[in-house]
């Protein structure tokens, strides 16, 4: 078969990307690894900045969003037992967030292009090869149900995720690649209980960073870090909430409402970004190209921005014959991961305890806690970055 862009991958980037081309009137297919359902299972992200919101709404997608999403223009950081609102609306000139999770974004875009009838491959496990995209020809093989496909190209968005197979195909010596894995992860539980607060509370304490987030007024997220040897399944539901208990205010411990998991895992936190992010005729895009630590919530908005530029720079090629923005995609998105490299690192060193840092490391964090909260200068900072700096 023959397609103008063949995507690799149907997570966020890739079903964003095939929305935004096959508007545009650009022939696109998407092959998956997993089912749709799998897809669908993994519990990711929750925060939206208002680009991604923008991209859903350009999509024609955002009216569920806008109905069972929840709009906030604060966050609290807790540390020394107490809460402190940095009110990012107010410092970012306005800016909100949206809270409405990975999920059900996917879910969004996925519903769209079944109701549009596009070429999806799901289920072609690790059959997916990517072939010639150095030169003017480029291929996407690949087998479903026992069957193989070949598809002709003339772009492939490697939007597959950090362990997908796009970047694999890329010879070593075209790539340099950035890595700094923390030496602890975040156990998260989702639980149908009303969260604790109405705004989502970061917390850093002796025991180790918090987080109580939410995806409904009766659906909450919850993160504590543990060590990066910990396995999910050696955590009771009892165990998680006493411990997230210790790791609350007064208040918040009073108001927790604590219920059985209905999900619960460990992810491991990295900070990882390959450069360049285009090989010829191939494009990586979001997890693929960049991986940050979920404490800025910046991974599914950086996938959103990269689908942004990718979108914008096929379309140019395409409706115009221009290729200046395929020429600058790599730069132009390499310039806002980086932005928000550094943002996930330091609010993640500033509310995690680290294993080598001492005592002197939590009066260090809490001195320059007490300083944020306390100067409109460094919670601008933080505002700006959180909601998303400007494109
Ligand atoms: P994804 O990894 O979401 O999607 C890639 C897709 O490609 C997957 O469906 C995969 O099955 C498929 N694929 C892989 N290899 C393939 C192959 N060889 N052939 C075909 N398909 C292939 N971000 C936040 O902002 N907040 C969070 O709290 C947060 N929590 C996270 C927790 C975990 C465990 C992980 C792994 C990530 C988390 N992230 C979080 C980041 C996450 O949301 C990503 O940024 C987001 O999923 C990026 O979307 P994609 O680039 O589409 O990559
Ligand atoms: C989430 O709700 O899953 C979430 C929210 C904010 C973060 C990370 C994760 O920084």
């Amino acid at each position: 078969m023959r397609t103008q862009v063949a995507i690799i991958g149907a997570g966020p980037s890739g079903l964003l990307l095939g929305q935004l081309l096959s508007r545009a009137g650009i022939d696109n297919v998407i092959v998956e690894r997993q089912s749709a359902q799998y897809v669908l299972g993994r519990i990711r992200a929750g925060v939206l900045e208002q680009v991604s919101v923008e991209m859903l709404d350009e999509c024609g997608l955002g009216a569920r969003m806008h109905r069972e999403g929840l709009v906030h223009h604060g966050i609290e950081l807790l540390f020394k037992g107490a809460r402190h609102r940095i009110d990012l609306h107010d410092l970012s000139g306005g800016k909100s967030v949206m809270v409405y999770g990975q999920t059900e974004v996917t879910h969004d875009l996925m519903d769209a292009r079944k109701v549009q009838g596009l070429a999806t491959f799901y289920e072609t496990g690790d059959t997916v090869k990517l072939h010639d995209f150095d030169g003017a020809r480029p291929k996407v093989s690949c087998v479903q149900d026992g069957k193989a496909h070949e598809i002709e190209c003339d772009f492939i968005a490697g939007c597959d995720g950090y362990h997908g197979a796009s970047r694999a195909s890329v010879p070593a010596s075209a790539l340099k690649t950035y890595t700094k894995d923390y030496p602890f992860g975040w156990l998260g539980v989702l639980a149908d209980v009303p969260p604790v607060s109405h705004e989502l509370i970061y917390a850093n304490t002796g025991r180790g960073f918090a987080l109580c987030s939410m995806r409904s007024p009766t659906r909450s997220r919850y993160y504590v870090q543990v060590p990066l040897q910990e396995k999910a399944e050696a955590w009771s539901d009892a165990a998680f909430w006493d411990e997230l208990r210790r790791r609350l205010d007064v208040e918040a411990r009073e108001h927790l409402v604590t219920g059985p998991s209905i999900e619960k895992s460990i992810a491991p936190l990295r900070s990882f970004v390959a450069e360049p992010m285009r090989f010829g005729r191939l494009f990586l895009a979001g997890d693929a190209a960049h991986i940050v630590p979920p404490t800025g919530a910046k991974g599914l908005n950086l996938a959103a921005t990269d689908v942004k530029y990718l979108s914008a720079a096929l379309i140019e090629h395409y409706r115009h014959k221009s290729d200046r923005g395929i020429d600058d995609y790599s730069r132009k998105c390499l310039a806002r991961v980086w932005k928000a490299e550094r943002f996930s690192w330091w609010f993640t060193s500033l509310m995690h305890k680290f294993p080598d840092a001492g005592d002197i490391g939590q009066k260090l964090q809490e001195a320059e806690l007490d300083y944020l909260v306390s100067s409109r200068a460094a919670s601008t900072a933080l505002a700006e970055n959180y909601v998303g700096l400007p494109l």
